[in-house]
């Protein structure tokens, strides 16, 4: 959308945010499903607007195919980053190849973290 549309609102998107927990994988399974992806964040501003509850949620990030190489769902290169301090850490030399926000108490900023792991997730889609 233009830049004064983007001033008065984001770019439309619908967004679903889950009640339950699953995998990265199950996740965007799971959005795929319902005609969208796992949600990407272009600005701070989008990324509050989600902000529904204190958790942690997967977004539509990875760097599964190469290590240290973070990519969109829909390919795209990481432009701008919201990782927190020290972050991506592939913490303790694990596999931490899936983003999350982590929306838990002041924090609101980007986490790797295992994609097995269960936590709720955010869809997105576009509706341009
Ligand atoms: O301190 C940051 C660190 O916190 C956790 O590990 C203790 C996270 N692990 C999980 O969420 C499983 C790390 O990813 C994070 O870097
Ligand atoms: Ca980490």
């Amino acid at each position: 959308c233009s830049f004064k549309e983007k001033l008065a609102t984001f770019c439309p998107s619908v967004y679903y945010i889950s009640s339950t927990m699953k995998t990265w994988k199950e996740s965007r399974r799971d959005c795929l499903e319902r005609g969208a992806d796992l949600v990407i964040i272009n600005s701070k501003e989008e990324q509050e607007l989600l902000r529904w509850f204190q958790n942690r949620i997967w977004i539509g990030l990875t760097d599964a195919d190469i290590e240290g190489e973070w990519k969109w769902v829909d390919g795209t290169q990481l432009i701008t980053s919201y990782w927190g301090l020290g972050e991506p850490n592939s913490f303790e030399g694990k596999d931490e190849d899936c983003g999350e926000i982590n929306f838990s108490k002041q924090e609101n900023n980007w986490n790797d973290a295992p994609c097995n792991l269960k936590k709720y997730w955010i869809c997105e889609k576009k509706l341009q």
